[in-house]
């Protein structure tokens, strides 16, 4: 994933003809790169509690809720505890997590993510977010976009986790759109299931063979435009 916030001017102007009303963004891993923040807190918690934990393990915790991650992290350390065991060591790895981020600045924005929404805009496209962090509303006033958004579901507002689609189709109903009209950009496995779920098209962000279901899939939001959106469209169209 590019990390550079280059942001760069797209060439799209004019008014396309597009079927797209809405677009949905997954927040980690697609407007911002918190993985590097969740995996340093994570690895602190691992290497109190003992157990190996790799960047490649990390992988598996995209798009996951913070108890499902734990849940995952003590499998591979053959590690059973009770539920409020469970609590106390997520409350410590947030605690961790949250040094991180509150440290953000709006640099770390992914390149092409502003630029990309302000052409959506120009289309009269609706923008929201869909994530299932819970320190959602922190991460967006850190980067200094609480007020792109036109409606933000997260971790907060729905109680069932991606692969379900609940988080898209909170906000779609947010921003009075119907699922066939939104286009979800997400870079966890789980995340495409989910919008897959809600009868939604996908854009993968990230490497295609983990995204493999996804409509399309690029490497970040710098890769993408109008005219790439109505190409996607016409595809589907046809197909
Ligand atoms: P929190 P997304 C997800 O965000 C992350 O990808 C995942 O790694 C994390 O465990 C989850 O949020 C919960 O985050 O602990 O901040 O509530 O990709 O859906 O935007
Ligand atoms: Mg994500």
């Amino acid at each position: 994933m590019e990390k550079n916030n280059t942001n760069k001017t797209k060439s799209t102007s004019g008014r396309l003809q597009l079927r797209t009303k809405a677009c949905i963004f997954d927040l980690d891993g697609v407007v911002v790169d918190t993985a590097r923040y969740h995996f340093m807190a994570w690895k602190r918690l691992t290497d109190d509690l003992g157990i190996k934990f790799t960047e490649k393990d990390n992988e598996h915790l995209k798009g996951v809720s913070r108890i499902a991650s734990l849940d995952i992290i003590l499998e591979i350390g053959g590690k059973k505890l009770s539920a409020s065991e469970k609590e106390k060591l997520a409350a410590l790895k947030n605690k961790w997590y949250l040094e991180y981020i509150n440290r953000m600045t709006p640099e770390e924005i992914l390149p092409g993510t502003l630029d990309f929404i302000d052409d959506l805009k120009s289309q009269n496209i609706k923008v929201a977010l869909g994530s299932a962090s819970k320190n959602t509303p922190l991460i967006l006033e850190k980067l200094k976009l609480k007020d792109v958004f036109d409606a933000v579901a997260d971790g907060n507002s729905v109680h069932k986790a991606k692969p379900d689609p609940e988080v898209f189709l909170k906000a779609a109903e947010m921003v009075g759109v119907e699922a066939s009209r939104c286009v979800v950009f997400e870079d966890a496995y789980a995340g495409v299931e989910a919008a897959l779920n809600a009868g939604m098209i996908c854009i993968g962000i990230g490497e295609k063979e983990i995204l493999k279901d996804a409509h399309m899939v690029i490497k970040g939001l710098s890769e993408m435009d109008l005219n790439k959106l109505s190409d996607l469209e016409k595809r589907l169209g046809n197909e």
